[in-house]
């Protein structure tokens, strides 16, 4: 799915801005029908809930009112019109005036609705898109409504991060011409020194394709026709971790020999792959540092942000981190355009996070139910995984800067049915994409013995907290802990392992000479014994904190004021443990050095080394 772009021959209008605003239930029940008779305005893009100071608002369940007015441009007559909605967190409806246009479930995926012949060229329409914040069973992430004695409506989820909703993301109107390039997809390889950039195009409509490819300083490098095909480029430069060279790929329709639509996607020569139990990025052993992250802020909520954006790849860049998770959900394409430019590695983590029910369990002490069970997380909720996987290949599958997708967060892959719920869902996204390993986070109760679907996966990625939720203030039995834990998954897969979490709630400003959990100095003494027995493990190839920065949860007993182990504060300031890691990746100038043999983990296993 094409990013809208203006080009010679496309027009784009943003709509971002304020529009009016209302929770369902208080402007009638057809609000779209007429102007929503209300005097609140909500910032796009932006999570509504934390723009006012109403708890009705902020913790409504259910559907809310969006609506603005727009005016088509009078050129695109005899054009496509094409709105665009980046993001409607969860679920999306959308009005044209007093018509239902076209609806989308999914809070982290965009969607679009051909208005053609809907809207006319240089008139007025009332949009109206109507944003459902309810989480089920069968959505993902999965979710929970409740109707107590009250008539209150109140929702519960298994992540831990707050259920932030509405139109976090930009919308666009924009033109194409009738015939028009719909997709491209572009794969990269290395031929002994010529790049081959293999490309396929699908038109809707009349046309020829061309492709012309142009580098950073607009010279031809090569070109093809047809609308598939390999072009292939003597001595490129390829696109690394962090030095993102792109390419321009312009694709030409022409009919009859004249030219009626073209777009322009950037490409990034460069290949992925696992070998035994080494990452490569062209052919090159990469180990990631960096973090897992949210899209969180202050006021905003998820709403993207460029300022931020711009200032959280500066302080990754301070602190020497060359990689980053989309933890829990794709994130804004922003981000991954910005990762494109700048060479920063990307894990593409789809929206499932919460397939766990014994978390649930352990929280709240009640007996565990099954996780994948009729009742619970079944074939339906595993049909909109496989749609949501299905969109978030589409729209990012073209990124060098993505070199592998996450299908889930932390499920409970040690249970009865696991391997029934993700064998189809692994398989489907290899299917989508040959081109990238897969992987999934793996929660800390499913160990090397009893987890059931690491076998299908490229890379163990693991989410341990030994020293935090197990033996907390303990870092040398935390040590021995997370050192026989690793080793287990080393000797059983000999597979790349890294870590795709670690981390310790830490109160700014809060310290002792003691190892005292939520002090600054504990999260940095916390992290230095992870990366001890990281440097132990040969077949290790990364480590990403947990988290960049606090940011914001439901409430818990666990939580204050959300959850606490950013190694920034929610506003980006460091705790002392971003100075440690700063010495640590900084030093290394983005790629670690090898420190450790197989034949050092052989001693080790023999050293008894066990938990
Ligand atoms: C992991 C989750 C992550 C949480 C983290 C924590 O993957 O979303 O925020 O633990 O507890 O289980 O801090």
């Amino acid at each position: 799915m094409l990013k809208p772009r203006a080009t010679a021959h496309r027009e784009l209008v943003s709509l971002d801005g304020l529009w009016r605003f209302a929770v369902d239930g208080t402007v009638g029940d057809r609000p779209w029908a007429a102007p929503i008779a209300t005097t609140l305005e909500a910032a796009v893009p932006a999570s509504y809930n934390d723009l006012f100071v109403d708890p009705a608002i902020r913790d409504h369940v259910g559907v809310v009112w969006y609506q603005r007015t727009v005016r088509v441009p009078r050129g695109w007559a005899g054009e496509r019109i094409v709105l665009r909605v980046d993001a409607a967190t969860h679920a999306g409806a959308v009005y044209v005036d007093e018509r239902l246009v076209g609806e989308h479930i999914g809070g982290y995926t965009p969607f679009e609705i051909d208005l053609t012949g809907i809207v006319e060229p240089g008139s007025a329409f009332r949009l109206t898109i109507s944003v459902d914040n309810r989480l089920t069973n069968v959505t993902i992430p999965p979710g929970t409504v409740t109707v107590g004695p009250d008539g209150r409506a109140t929702q519960k989820y298994l992540h831990d991060f707050y259920n932030y909703a509405g139109l976090a993301r930009s919308v666009w109107l924009y033109s194409t011409p009738q015939s028009y390039v719909r997709d491209i997809t572009v794969t990269t390889g290395l031929d002994v020194g010529t790049g081959l950039v293999e490309y396929r195009v699908d038109v809707d409509g009349k046309g020829d394709v061309s492709v012309r490819l142009l580098d950073h300083d607009g010279a031809d490098v090569a070109a093809g026709a047809g609308a598939s095909g390999v072009v292939r480029i003597a001595q490129p430069t390829l696109w690394q971790p962090g030095a993102g060279y792109l390419y321009d790929l312009e694709v030409l329709l022409t009919e009859g020999g004249t030219l009626v639509d073209s777009y322009t996607l950037p490409v990034g020569i460069r290949t992925v792959e696992v070998v035994g139990d080494r990452f490569l990025i062209n052919g090159e052993p990469f180990y990631f540092t960096g973090f897992g992250k949210h899209e969180d802020t202050a006021v905003r909520g998820k709403g993207h942000d460029d300022a931020y954006l711009v200032h959280d790849f500066q302080l990754m860049e301070w602190i020497g981190a060359n990689s980053l998770r989309t933890s829990h959900y794709p994130y804004a394409e922003e981000v991954l355009e910005f990762a494109d430019r700048h060479g920063i590695v990307i894990i593409d983590e789809t929206a499932a996070v919460g397939l766990n029910l014994a978390v649930e369990a352990g929280l709240t002490g009640a007996a565990p139910r099954p996780t994948f069970s009729p009742e619970t997380l079944n074939d339906q909720t595993q049909a909109a995984h496989a749609q949501h996987i299905r969109e978030l290949v589409a729209r990012d599958k073209n990124h060098p800067s993505v070199v592998m997708w996450c299908v889930a967060n932390e499920p409970s892959s040690n249970e009865d049915g696991a391997r029934e719920y993700f064998e189809p869902l692994i398989s489907l996204t290899r299917e989508l994409d040959p081109t990238r390993p897969v992987t999934i986070a793996n929660v800390m109760f499913a160990s090397a013995e009893t987890d059931l679907v690491s076998d299908l996966l490229d890379v163990i990625c693991l989410n341990r907290y030994y020293g935090w939720y197990v033996a907390t203030g303990d870092l040398a039995t935390a040590e021995r802990y997370l050192e026989s834990d690793l080793l287990a998954w080393s000797a059983k897969y000999g597979k790349p392992i890294m870590m795709t979490e670690y981390g310790a709630d830490t109160l700014p400003g809060l310290h002792s000479v003691w190892d005292a959990p939520w002090t600054e100095e504990y999260q940095r003494d916390y992290l230095e014994m992870n990366h001890r027995v990281f440097d132990r493990i040969p077949a290790f190839v990364g480590e990403q904190v947990w988290n960049f920065a606090d940011f914001q949860t439901s409430h818990g007993i666990h939580r204050v004021d959300g959850n606490r182990k950013g190694v920034f504060t929610r506003d980006r300031k460091p705790k002392a443990a971003a100075f440690a890691l700063r010495e640590r990746w900084r030093t290394w100038g983005g790629r670690k050095p090898h420190t450790v043999t197989h034949d050092d983990e052989v001693l080790l296993s023999l050293s008894g080394i066990d938990a």
